[in-house]
């Protein structure tokens, strides 16, 4: 079965036929539980009654959790994964990444990231000797050649945050496997989710998630997941999160396994949303650049096209104006909540400049398009008309 709007739109990769079916069945039986549960319970106890020592499924609460492991479960099949690992947060996942690093280690990440993400490998990581360079991945072989002898770990995030550039993943994937057979690579997915990328089929070693965002959706968890298929690489991850204790909470994960339920009804209608949004944008007339790419404008468009499965409902644009436009836009939205994070049913705005991306450096910043007249949206799931009215006279207000 092939999803009819996907089609239409021209996306080469197909959409999950049984990817609903996965989200209700996967890890959710009824008779793992004492009461046979129809729906799993929160399993909040942090020890579990051992019948001998050390002979029991579950030990003690920061080791695994069966709330949070049918998750995981279901978080790996959506990915067509052996292994899922939940953390306590986006950058708890990327953080327990790194700590299959050591001192010398070098890494090797695309320049247009997250801007939590860009702070950690360049204020953190160097703090325990590992080094870092971000570069532009619009060319991969010129990509891959900043590879040094000492890369162990390539860090992709497609599309981007906050610009919405696009990386041919599986050429990157191809060429720096070649180059070094043990890098390891992580494309970080938040945005697209499962539905609409799968990072692993396109060469990735790990696929990356902020939980926090689609794939909990409600803007009322902060959660990281990874996904992945190999053993020694599991192993070493899980070792790490139970030396560490990055995880999330149970109750977390009850919320984001009854939200995942919803992934593919919501991603659909985010696309939709996300694009109706960003075709008005670029008709306005005081929009100087959409960035979307769904849009034929966009410079990636059939990259994305070709790589992926849908979009999400993430639209950053340019104003024709300054700061103070910008602000004022900003705080005239009545829909569209002034806020940090994405992904959720709420529709949000952000300005990357001062808000999510604050802390890279002014002349990278600048580099990467992050100006004054960037606005970040996050569109939610509310009306489309009501929507597009809300930007309208916010668009109309920042001008007085
Ligand atoms: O917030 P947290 O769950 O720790 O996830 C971090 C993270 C990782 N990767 C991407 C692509 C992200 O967008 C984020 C978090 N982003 C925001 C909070 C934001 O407003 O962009």
């Amino acid at each position: 079965m092939t999803h009819p709007e996907n089609r239409a739109l021209g996306f080469q990769k197909k959409i999950d036929p049984n990817f609903g079916t996965k989200t209700c069945t996967v890890g959710q039986a009824a008779e793992q539980w004492g009461y046979m549960d129809a729906v799993p319970p929160i399993c909040v106890s942090s020890t579990f009654k051992q019948i001998e020592p050390n002979v029991t499924k579950f030990m003690y609460g920061r080791e695994g959790n069966p709330s949070r492991n049918l998750l995981e479960q279901c978080l790996a099949s959506l990915d067509n994964a052996k292994y899922g690992i939940c953390f306590a947060s986006g950058l708890g996942a990327l953080t327990s990444v790194v700590t299959l690093l050591k001192t010398g280690d070098h890494i090797l990440a695309v320049d247009d990231l997250y801007g939590g993400t860009n702070r950690f490998f360049r204020n953190i990581a160097p703090r325990y000797g590992l080094e870092s360079t971000f570069l532009n991945a619009e060319d991969p072989e010129k990509f891959v050649s900043a590879m040094k002898p000492n890369t162990k770990l390539i860090w992709l995030e497609s599309p981007t945050n906050p610009t919405l550039r696009v990386w041919d993943v599986e050429m990157i994937s191809k060429l720096s496997k070649k180059k070094q057979k043990d890098v390891i690579i992580v494309l970080d997915n938040t945005f697209l989710t499962s539905y609409f990328q799968r990072p692993l089929e396109l060469g990735a070693d790990i696929a990356m998630y902020s939980a926090t965002k689609y794939l909990n959706g409600h803007a009322d968890v902060i959660m990281g997941a990874l996904t992945l298929n190999d053993d020694e690489l599991f192993n070493r991850l899980k070792y790490n999160q139970n030396s560490t204790g990055i995880i999330p909470s149970p109750i977390d994960c009850f919320l984001v396994n009854r939200s995942i339920k919803t992934l593919h009804l919501r991603m659909d209608e985010h696309m939709r949303n996300g694009l109706a949004v960003a075709k008005y944008l670029e008709a306005h007339q005081d929009i100087e650049k959409v960035l979307h790419p769904g849009l034929p404008s966009h410079p990636h468009h059939k990259l994305a096209l070709r790589q992926w499965s849908g979009y999400s409902s993430m639209v950053s644009f340019y104003h024709k104006y300054g700061l103070n436009e910008s602000k004022k836009f900003l705080q005239s939205l009545n829909i569209f909540s002034l806020a940090e994070s994405l992904g959720c049913h709420k529709s949000l705005a952000e300005i990357p400049i001062l808000m999510t991306h604050a802390s890279v450096p002014a002349n990278e910043r600048s580099e990467l398009g992050i100006m004054e007249n960037l606005i970040r949206l996050s569109v939610g799931l509310e009306s489309i008309p009501d929507l597009l009215e809300d930007l309208g006279q916010a668009l109309k207000a920042m001008k007085i």
